[in-house]
């Protein structure tokens, strides 16, 4: 067993582990990353594209935004189309923020550039990372790489390792309360070279179902059309997804739509995840390893952002001046901000998609709730303010 030491073990390389690392690196504070897929696979994941100004300036005050502030898009609002009629939320005019269009691929590759540059380690396919002692001050991970078995000893851990990590299944199922929604529908994406049907994105709700039309580049359009969770990505051929996807957007946007080729395809369902508490003696929970949004209110990445800044400060106050209270209240005050954009992104999914067991009172109930979006300036401001990003510390 070869055996390694460091002060912070982060399992899990997405944008939550690396901008963690990174963020520690610029305190003084070691780490090494596990992570179990290859470098390859986690920069061609495709994810996330709306990136909220705090997490924006989080990226540029730790030196890896010089990209996102070149090519990323600074979007002022949306367009909520219901049927045959829109509304648009004026982001920047009910807010005075904008957010920025801005692939989560990209923002993996900058941190990873960045960790590459900085001579930080990742253990890219490392298997099965095995959490030990965490109840203790002298937590370890053990791993194989190659066949060859590893231990790395560490003060911390930070579970970055999403959803089907393997963390939060170290907390002890008698400390360990989850709240769990699944969706019954999920998401199909593609990503096509053309040109985007719209300059801003559009969220439309019809009574064949939901559909996002968004962008990652004035050139690179990401679509998404609300499909069942038996769907199957073989039951769309490009012809049926634009075919589907012009008559969801509504005759506004479909008149400016430009199809072509998808390069890439996916379904995603959806789901609304809480775990309690996102600590357990050594061990910290960030990201989706501890929740996850459906993707309808772009909270996802952003959550994942905003836990880290919180961490990072924790964790540094903790090596710095052997103070734990940050440690202490991490997911007191994590939990906070998290809930709030539970409660968004499953109000933004209510109020837009199609649900097989709704009646038509339901369905008027969604027509009147755009009604009042779209009457309100008030409701409109709420919807804005979520949207652009509640603050990270309540
Ligand atoms: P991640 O899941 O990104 O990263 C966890 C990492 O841990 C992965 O690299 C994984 O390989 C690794 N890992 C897992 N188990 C491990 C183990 N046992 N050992 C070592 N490593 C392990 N959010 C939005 O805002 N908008 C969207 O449109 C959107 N679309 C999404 C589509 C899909 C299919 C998914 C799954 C999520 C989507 N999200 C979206 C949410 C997404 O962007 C997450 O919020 C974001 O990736 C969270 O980052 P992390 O917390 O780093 O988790
Ligand atoms: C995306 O561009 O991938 C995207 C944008 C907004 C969302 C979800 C996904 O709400």
């Amino acid at each position: 067993m070869a055996d390694h030491k460091t002060d912070v073990v982060i399992i899990g390389a997405g944008p939550s582990g690396l901008l963690l690392a990174h963020l520690l690196d610029l305190s003084g504070v070691r780490s090494i990353i596990v992570e179990r897929q290859s470098e390859e696979h986690v920069r061609g994941r495709i994810r996330a594209g709306v990136i909220e100004a705090e997490s924006v300036q989080t990226l540029i005050d730790a030196g890896v935004g010089e990209r996102l502030q070149r090519e990323g898009l600074a979007h002022d609002g949306f367009d909520i189309v219901f049927g045959d009629r829109h509304h648009r939320i004026d982001l920047k005019g009910l807010t005075g923020k904008q957010v920025t269009i801005y692939g989560q691929t990209e923002i993996t590759h900058d941190l990873i550039e960045a960790s590459n540059t900085a001579g930080r380690t990742i253990v890219w396919e490392a298997d099965n990372a095995t959490l030990h002692d965490m109840a203790s001050d002298s937590p370890s991970v053990t791993f194989e790489k190659e066949g060859e078995s590893h231990r790395v000893s560490a003060r911390l851990i930070a579970g970055c390792d999403g959803y089907h990590g393997v963390c939060r299944h170290t907390i002890p199922s008698d400390m360990l309360k989850s709240y769990e929604r699944v969706y019954p529908f999920g998401w199909l994406g593609i990503m096509a070279e053309v040109k985007p049907a719209s300059d801003e994105l559009i969220y439309a709700s019809h009574e064949r179902g939901f559909a996002l039309c968004s962008m990652r580049t004035p050139t690179r359009s990401r679509y998404y059309v609300q499909v069942s969770t038996e769907d199957h990505i073989d039951n769309w051929p490009d012809e049926k997804f634009w075919e589907e996807f012009s008559i969801r957007i509504g005759p506004e946007a479909s008149k400016t739509l430009t199809t072509g080729p998808s390069f890439e395809k996916s379904i995603a369902p959806l789901r609304s995840f809480v775990a309690e508490p996102m600590s357990y003696g050594s061990l910290l929970l960030a990201g989706d390893a501890a929740h996850i949004v459906p993707p309808t209110g772009a909270k996802g990445l952003n959550l994942a952002l905003a836990d880290v800044q919180i961490l990072h400060r924790a964790i540094e106050r903790f090596f710095k001046s052997n103070d734990t209270e940050g440690i202490e209240h991490y997911s007191e005050v994590c939990l906070r901000r998290v809930w709030k954009a539970e409660r968004f992104s499953w109000w933004m999914t209510m109020l837009l998609h199609v649900f097989p067991d709704h009646s038509p009172f339901e369905r008027k109930l969604q027509i009147a709730e755009f009604d009042y979006l779209a009457s309100s300036e008030v409701a409109s401001r709420s919807l804005a303010e979520n949207y652009v990003g509640l603050p990270v510390i309540a």
